[in-house]
């Protein structure tokens, strides 16, 4: 197994980005936090098995726009975030939204635009709809629901995506907590499907 591909989490601030880390990567004990104020303070990157003998490492970000109280004014976290992509050049990047009832906004649409044009053509970005734990039926009809919406966004219908909820297990209502496991399961067939196989020599 090689661990050299990288593939960085994006999105703004408590959408759920160390949440889905934590997910990832059971071990990580990435801080969460539903404070107005941002939670990760510093990009950490961590192992994650993403099964069929397959890894990668993840890498948590700082949140994009988090306010006037943020720990980063959004464009300092914007710069920084740019800089991160730079250098850790990763194969994928994975942007995270949430999907929760009234929770898309234009900030959305502009931060997918904006750093799939920062990492170039080359490098895949797919999306993660967090929040999802109470949305009625399969949480991927979330997707098929909101394509109008996504669209006027400038998030495209075919994104390569996964809906889901990363709200840690005992969190969940007893009767939800499935769902858990199958987040995990479509975040990790969504970055194996998405990521560059290595060549091995
Ligand atoms: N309801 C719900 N809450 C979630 C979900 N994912 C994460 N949360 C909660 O949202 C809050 C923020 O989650 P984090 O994982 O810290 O968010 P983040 O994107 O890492 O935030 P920053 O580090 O500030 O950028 C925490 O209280 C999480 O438990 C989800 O899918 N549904
Ligand atoms: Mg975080």
């Amino acid at each position: 197994m090689s661990s050299h591909r990288n593939v960085v989490i994006i999105g703004q601030s408590g959408v759920g980005k160390s949440s889905i880390i934590n997910m990832l990567c059971p071990r990580a004990n990435a801080p969460t936090s539903n404070d107005t104020f941002g939670c990760t303070r510093i990009e950490q990157e961590y192992e994650c098995d993403l099964g069929q003998q397959q890894s990668c490492r993840v890498h948590d970000t700082i949140g994009l726009e988090e306010g006037q109280w943020g720990f980063l004014p959004d464009k300092r976290a914007q710069k920084r975030l740019k800089t991160y992509l730079r250098t850790k050049e990763p194969q994928l990047v994975v942007y995270c939204m949430p999907g929760n009832r009234g929770c898309l906004k234009k900030s959305h649409g502009r931060n997918y635009k904006k750093f799939k044009s920062a990492v170039g053509n080359n490098v895949r970005v797919v999306v993660v709809v967090t929040g999802l734990e109470n949305f009625e039926g399969p949480l991927e009809s979330w997707w098929t629901n909101n394509e109008r919406e996504l669209q006027n966004l400038g998030i495209p219908s075919n994104a390569r995506h996964a809906c889901i909820t990363a709200l840690p297990k005992a969190e969940l209502e007893r009767e939800k907590r499935f769902l858990y496991d199958r987040s995990c399961e479509d975040v990790k067939t969504l970055i194996r499907n998405n990521l560059p196989r290595i060549r091995i020599l």
